[in-house]
């Protein structure tokens, strides 16, 4: 048997709205990487109205975290579909429970903790915008689509989550609190976590750019690492 290549298993932490969904968007541009975002995939189940889209809507709407056992289930069989690639997981896992049943399958060794204070994190998600269909996210301010209301590629309409509402937003940045920040003492733990703090994006990604580039090649055309 050859040696396997190490394979990234990469996971992005943050408070509902730091900007794992930019950062990630602009990962997957300059290196091979697969990104797979629980709150996309229940998103896409919610759209669909499956067994899963109806049941997650019930917590998401209220703000609140799906069950371990779901949750866990739904990403482990939609990790086995991408095992052969380096991964950039969004979103997931959010409890300890969770980060110790992905470790049964296998070990993480990278987070990045995005780091951004609460209060800046409750304006942005006011003003954010999404493509439902694809995922693609826009905010009014930052990065504001070419015609209003309007998904950039498809020109299809935008809309707004309905779990971003203000009282929502509260309770997701709590849950964040008492159910998170306990993943992030056990990856630090594990000696695995590198956190990045501040307020904007743009200043955010070189340090997390630089940062992966020192796991994996970059592969895009471009000289820097500006967004596009
Ligand atoms: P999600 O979908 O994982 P959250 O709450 O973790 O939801 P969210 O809201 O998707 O995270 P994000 O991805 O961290 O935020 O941030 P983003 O979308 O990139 O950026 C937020 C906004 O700010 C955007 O409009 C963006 O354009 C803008 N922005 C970015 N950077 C800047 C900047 O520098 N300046 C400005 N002005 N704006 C900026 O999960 C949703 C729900 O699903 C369930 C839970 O109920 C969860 O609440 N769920 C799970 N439940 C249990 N276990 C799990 N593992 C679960 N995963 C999901
Ligand atoms: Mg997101």
């Amino acid at each position: 048997m050859g040696v396997r290549p190490l394979l990234l298993r990469a996971v992005i932490v943050g408070a509902p709205g730091s900007g794992k969904g930019t950062v990630s968007s602009r990962a997957v541009k300059h290196f091979a990487l697969k990104h797979l975002s629980s709150g996309d995939l229940l998103r896409e189940h919610m759209n669909k109205r499956t067994e899963i889209g109806i049941i997650a809507k019930t917590y998401i709407d209220q703000g609140r975290l799906i069950p371990d056992d779901i949750i866990t289930q739904l990403m482990l069989s939609e990790l086995k579909t991408v095992e052969q690639h380096h991964l950039l997981l969004d979103g997931f896992p959010r409890t300890v429970p969770q980060a110790e049943a992905l470790e049964k399958m296998f070990s993480v060794n990278t987070v990045i903790d995005l780091d951004v204070p609460f209060e800046t994190i409750q304006q942005r998600l006011t003003a954010r915008w999404i493509h439902p269909a694809s995922g693609r996210v826009y905010n009014l301010e930052f990065n504001p689509p070419k015609v209003p209301g309007s998904d950039d590629i498809t020109g299809e309409p935008l809309v707004q989550r309905d779990d971003d509402k203000p009282e929502t937003v509260m309770k997701r940045l709590k849950s964040y609190e008492a159910e998170t920040k306990p993943v992030l003492e056990y990856y630090k733990r594990k000696g695995v976590l590198e956190s990045f703090s501040g307020t904007e994006t743009n200043k955010i990604w070189p340090h997390v750019h630089h940062f992966l580039q020192t796991k994996l090649p970059d592969v895009s055309q471009k000289e820097d690492a500006t967004p596009s």
